[in-house]
């Protein structure tokens, strides 16, 4: 039997949620962990980790030897972007916070969970820019930055935009793990479930 309080889950819909170096800078990190908590999100993986350069952008030593991992870099969609090398000094600056949320366990439906993860993180953090993320938002309340003095936002926090990224950046497959490595996700089923879905 499942130890008390594990619960399977391979094709469980998950968000890749990081607190970027801003965000670990301004002492947020507490406040933005728990905003996720209050709203009933499962945390699965956590980490502080110092991103290399080589997970943030394509590096030519991975291109050269390892083609069929080309597409594993964190900000590959990015990359012709003009804020792209800006982009990865502000993410490999410093230390950020590494984490993997889903949300409901739904029991009678035997572990049904994480149905609309992606997009309600997406709603908690949002927009991109923070002078046009609402207030209510994380960045809307919590980042200022508009892009004059450096080119990149500096939103303090990162969540995956689709369910797919939100496995490419979490994974563990051999060789491709982005942000975390097998072993470190803990699974597990909160106490607070009931109360949070029926
Ligand atoms: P997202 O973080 O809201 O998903 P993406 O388009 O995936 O936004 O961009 C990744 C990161 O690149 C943003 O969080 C932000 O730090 C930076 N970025 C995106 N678009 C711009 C832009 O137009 N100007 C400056 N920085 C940008
Ligand atoms: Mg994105």
């Amino acid at each position: 039997a499942a130890p008390r309080g594990i619960v399977a889950s391979s094709e469980v819909e998950q968000s890749y949620i990081m607190i970027k170096p801003d965000g670990v800078q301004r002492g947020l990190v507490g406040e933005i962990i728990s905003r996720f908590e209050k709203k009933g999100f499962l945390l699965k993986g956590l980490k502080l980790f110092r991103c290399p350069k080589d997970l943030a952008q394509v590096c030519f030593i991975r291109i050269y030897y390892l083609p069929f991992i080309f597409s594993q870099e964190h900000y590959k969609d990015l990359k012709d972007k003009p804020f792209f090398p800006t982009l990865i000094d502000y993410i490999t600056s410093g230390p950020v916070v590494c984490m993997v949320s889903t949300s409901f366990v739904i029991l009678s439906c035997k572990a049904w969970e994480g149905a609309g993860v992606v997009a309600s993180a997406r709603k908690l953090i949002g927009a991109t820019n923070p002078l046009q993320a609402e207030p209510g938002t994380i960045r809307g309340d919590l980042a200022v930055q508009t892009g004059r003095s450096a080119p990149t936002f500096m939103n303090v926090v990162h969540g995956s935009d689709s369910p797919d990224n939100g496995k490419r950046e979490i994974v563990t497959l051999l060789f491709a793990a982005l942000w975390f490595k097998e072993g470190e996700l803990c699974q597990w089923e909160s106490v607070q479930t009931p109360w949070l879905v029926e």
